[in-house]
């Protein structure tokens, strides 16, 4: 294995036991990824990057995912809506998932034939690679679910949870994260939120806050979070360098998610369950 990932996963195992350094160490990968030099980075990485072409399985099972206006709307708004994943890969993806035995399964990719499907379909991987601008790394996986929660008050809860908490991530310096829900998700159904076109720019105090709680947003975005819903089989790309939320409502929902980066290692992959 590259020595650099040896120390790094190192000083990551070190890290997880002091919780306080692992906040501050968080915090500069933050900086680093979604910080003022971002772009610069970005164009480096993408120069140099020599990642091995991923092994498209082919012909697309997405017949109706338009790369073209996907990109542009990832582009304009760090999200866009995708395809209708069919019942039957539905139906494999939760035949895995009860095989398994766990609610939270990581790392699905090269265990679940349904789910590669999906991972390498070739407009899927298109669209990754254009977004990312360079052969995307398939960089963490998962299948999982989240609530319910018969108590929540979800989002209209005056306090909100923990998980209700708006945040954004730094997977790497580019990253394209694909969601498929897996039941029918509403208002009830921890829906996911995002506000649309934050995906570009962050202030200095938000790469050292990282989470705000709805109140803060609220202000700072007036009607800007909009609720994900959407039927069995509804997948979205997004950009999660917008804020959002996984919210916690008093139902459950199953989601497939698959993230792509365009440096970063899988074996860097930390999974929180
Ligand atoms: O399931 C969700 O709503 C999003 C989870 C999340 O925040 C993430 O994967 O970054
Ligand atoms: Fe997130």
């Amino acid at each position: 294995m590259d020595l650099l990932i040896r120390i790094q996963k190192a000083a990551i195992r070190k890290l997880v036991q002091h919780r306080w350094l692992l906040y501050q160490c968080q915090k500069a990968r933050f900086l680093l990824f979604r910080g003022p030099f971002r772009d610069t980075l970005v164009r480096f990485f993408q120069k140099r990057s020599n990642t091995r072409s991923i092994a498209l399985q082919g012909p697309s099972i997405f017949p109706e995912l338009d790369v073209e206006q996907t990109l542009r709307e990832l582009d304009t708004a760090g999200y866009s809506e995708a395809f209708l994943l069919g019942p039957a890969h539905i139906e494999s993806l939760f035949e895995f998932l009860s095989s398994t035995g766990s609610k939270h399964v990581y790392e699905v990719h090269g265990r679940c034939g349904s789910f590669d499907e999906i991972a390498y379909d070739p407009k899927v991987v298109a669209v990754a690679r254009r977004y990312i601008g360079a052969e995307p790394i398939l960089y963490a996986s998962s299948l999982y679910l989240t609530g319910p929660d018969p108590k929540a008050k979800g989002i209209q809860a005056e306090k909100p949870e923990t998980e209700d908490l708006v945040h954004f991530d730094a997977n790497d310096f580019k990253d394209l994260n694909l969601f498929i829900y897996l039941n029918d998700v509403d208002q009830d159904t921890s829906p996911h939120f995002v506000i649309k076109r934050t995906h570009k720019e962050k202030s200095f105090r938000d790469l050292i806050t990282l989470r705000y709680n709805r109140g803060e947003i609220d202000r700072r975005f007036p009607s800007g979070l909009e609720t994900i819903t959407g039927p069995a089989g509804f997948a979205f790309f997004e950009d999660t360098s917008c804020f959002h939320i996984q919210s916690v409502g008093a139902k459950g929902r199953y989601t497939a998610s698959f993230c792509y980066t365009l440096q970063r290692s899988p074996k860097l992959a930390r999974y929180s369950s």
